[in-house]
Order: structure tokens, then sequence, then C-alpha cells
């Protein structure tokens, strides 16, 4: 894939500490931790795009991929209380959800029908639902909606779930398998530093805890997606080392799939006082982890968090993926997210087109859909 000789460069490197990095991606060669500190501490945006943006078309070309899926959030109490999120709430508070396993099963098929692919599970620690209703959660879910894959579980559920029926996280990661999960969302990973997971999500798993999970998962067969919060308190060394160990873990399993970056939403958390990210940071963060995660195939760009608008220019600087016709977030918009609660197709469509990328929509397993207009009457 790597060319014998690159084409000519065209962009002026404004910034000369970055030149034998532009050197390294035109050759192909692996980036380290001090490249990351590096690109992390330029503001020549329009470098790392450029390599970015080549590295992502040696990948995938201009093809941008996207798929149909609808995320359920079976409760909101969650033992944690982080102070990242807006989310969880305690198990006695008045406003805190919980869903009965009828409803979760009625949500799922509301605004159902072919054109949903995916599932995406996700919610609260809570401290009185075992491993066995999660179970039947999800085999229910099969039963009902045979061909729609089963994305669930962040590691860090996982890992509390383990706990909970104590059993170790393989046992627990081969139950939730055998009654149907598919794969495994990439959240809960935050930045693995100690430091900044001390203050952001102090009752969390550790870094390496949440890494040791992932690679169980991997090794019984189940694949994942992977994330990196950023945004608030963390620094360039902390952003390098995160997406540095990922990457080590990636070589030795092959079991992640497309890497994430998630910006923070401050409002409603108890670190309100942050500023919201910015354009600039989104694109900066797309960038280089396309550049230091040259082992994971896939980039997103998850809309909801960064606005279609930022999504659309992030298919010009390294990312490949725009997270689909998401139907009811509640995790950002609980935090402050304005953005819509799903884009159209059309809408996707025409926002990739526009960028001079080819829409291709995927299953989670990135193989294409290929369906009837007619199919898409109840998102579009
Ligand atoms: O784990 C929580 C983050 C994640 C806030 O795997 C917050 O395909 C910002 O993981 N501000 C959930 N972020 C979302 C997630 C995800 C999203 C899209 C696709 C996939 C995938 C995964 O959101 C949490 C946490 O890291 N989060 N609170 C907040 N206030």
């Amino acid at each position: 894939m790597i060319p014998d000789r690159p084409a000519p460069r065209f962009t002026k490197i404004e910034d000369t500490r970055l030149k034998p990095i532009v050197e390294k991606v035109e050759a192909g060669e692996r980036l380290n931790f001090e490249d990351g500190v590096t690109m992390y501490r330029s503001p020549d945006l329009l470098t790392l795009a450029y390599m970015a943006n080549m590295v992502r078309e040696r990948l995938h070309g201009d093809i941008t991929y996207f798929n149909v899926n609808r995320h359920i959030n079976p409760t909101d109490v969650c033992v944690a209380s982080c102070r990242l999120c807006a989310f969880g709430k305690r198990v006695r508070d008045p406003h805190a959800y919980t869903m009965s396993l009828e409803q979760v099963w009625e949500v799922a098929g509301k605004g159902y029908s072919e054109a949903v692919t995916e599932f995406h599970i996700v919610g609260g620690l809570h401290p009185e639902l075992s491993l066995d209703w999660f179970c039947r959660m999800i085999a229910g879910l099969k039963e009902r909606y045979p061909a729609v894959h089963l994305k669930a579980f962040t590691m860090v559920e996982v890992a509390y779930l383990a706990k909970r029926a104590r059993l170790s996280v393989r046992e627990t990661l081969e139950r939730l398998k055998d009654a149907g999960v598919d794969s495994l969302p990439g959240g809960g990973a935050e930045i693995f530093s100690e430091r900044v997971r001390r203050i952001i999500c102090d009752h969390k798993i550790d870094g390496d805890e949440w890494l040791e999970t992932a690679r169980t998962a991997h090794e019984i067969g189940l694949r994942s997606n992977c994330t990196m919060l950023y945004g608030h308190i963390e620094t360039a060394e902390d952003l390098a080392d995160h997406l540095v160990r990922l990457r080590a873990v990636q070589d030795q399993t092959n079991g992640f799939v497309t890497f994430i970056p998630l910006a923070f939403h401050p409002a409603n958390t108890a670190l309100a006082h942050l500023p919201q990210t910015s354009g600039f940071n989104d694109l900066k963060q797309i960038a280089i982890s396309r550049l230091m995660l040259d082992n994971i195939p896939h980039i997103k760009a998850y809309w909801i968090m960064m606005t279609p608008a930022v999504a659309q220019i992030a298919q010009r600087f390294g990312a490949n993926d725009i997270d689909g016709t998401v139907v009811e977030e509640k995790i950002y918009h609980d935090a402050g997210a304005t953005t819509a609660q799903h884009l159209r197709r059309s809408d996707l469509l025409r926002l990739i087109r526009e960028a001079g990328r080819e829409p291709v929509e995927r299953d989670t397993s990135y193989r294409p859909v290929s369906r009837t207009e007619s199919a898409f009457t109840v998102l579009v």
C-alpha cells in the first residue's frame, strides 16, 4: 500500500518539529510515544491533516462507512458516581430509571425495521441487577431480533458484573457471549493515566484492568471497539500514553475494530467549570489517533458529540467512519449535547458526499449492507 516514492508534498510544514514525523509517515514507519507528544503540542493542524488523510486514504481510499443503530440504555442507576458523568444516578434518586426486561425488548423494537443492524447497549453499574438478568435480557433480544448485532457492555460493566457474580472476567464474558453478545462497545476507557482517573472517574476499574478485560474479550473471540475521553484535565503525555497502550494490546490480539475519540461534555457534571471542547481540538484528536493507531483499522467521528459539521470535516482529517443514524442517545445529551438524537439517512449521505467521500452502509463487522430505499422508511 505504501508507494515506493511518496507523491510530491503540497503542504508547507509550518511547525518544523513535525518534519521527521512527516518523513516517517510518508515512509510507512510506526510513530512512537514522543512523536505523539510532539503532535499533541503542535498547532500545525494542516500538517497533521495532511499526514492523517494520507494514511486514511492508503487504508480506505474514499470510502466513509456508516451504520444504522439503536442505542439502548437499560438503566441509569450507577454506583460509580464519576465526576465526568452526567448520566449515572444513585439507586434511590427519584429521577433514576431502570427498565424491566419487557421494556428493554419493547424499546429495542420501537421503530425497528430491517434498517437497524445493531443495538448498542450500555448502562450504569446497577447494584441489584445480576449477571443472570443481563443474560436473560440479551437472550430475549436475540430471540426477538435475530438479525441484529448485539454490541453490549463496556469493559467497566463486564468487570463489575464479574465482581458481583463472583466469577472471573473470562467466565463472565463467556456467559455473556453464550447469551448472545456479539461484540463489545469501546466506552469506559476514558484516559488510562492513574492521576487523571483518580480525578475524573475514581470508582472505575483502572486502565490496566480495562485493557486486560479487552484482551480477555478478544481472546475468547469477542471483538470490541475502544475509546479515549479528551478535553478535560489530561496532558499531551496522557493522550499519547493512552494511544500507545491501546496499540500494544492490539499488536497482541488484533481484536479492536474501531477507535472513537470522545470529546468531554462538561455540562451537568461535577467538572462543569471546564470549557467545552473546540472544533480545532476535535479534528486534532481524529488526526493524531489515525496516525498513532496504525494497527486499528477504523477511526470513527462520533457526530453526536462533535456535531455533524465537524464529523464531516473529520472525513478529511483521518476518520473513515461517521457514527450512523443513532436513535435515542442519552449519555451525551444528559451532559448537555445539543445535537439531534438522530440524523436522517439522507442527511448523512449528503454530508459524506459533500466531503468528497463515498458513503458505504456497513454492519458492525464492516460488511457492506445493501438495501432497497423502502427499507429505510422508518428512519428517513
Ligand atoms: O464510556 C460519559 C463517555 C462514553 C461523558 O463503541 C462522556 O461504537 C463526554 O463509549 N462527556 C459512552 N463523554 C459512549 C461510548 C461510545 C460512543 C459511540 C460509539 C461507541 C462504540 C462508544 O461516553 C462513556 C464515557 O467515556 N462519557 N460522560 C461526558 N459528560
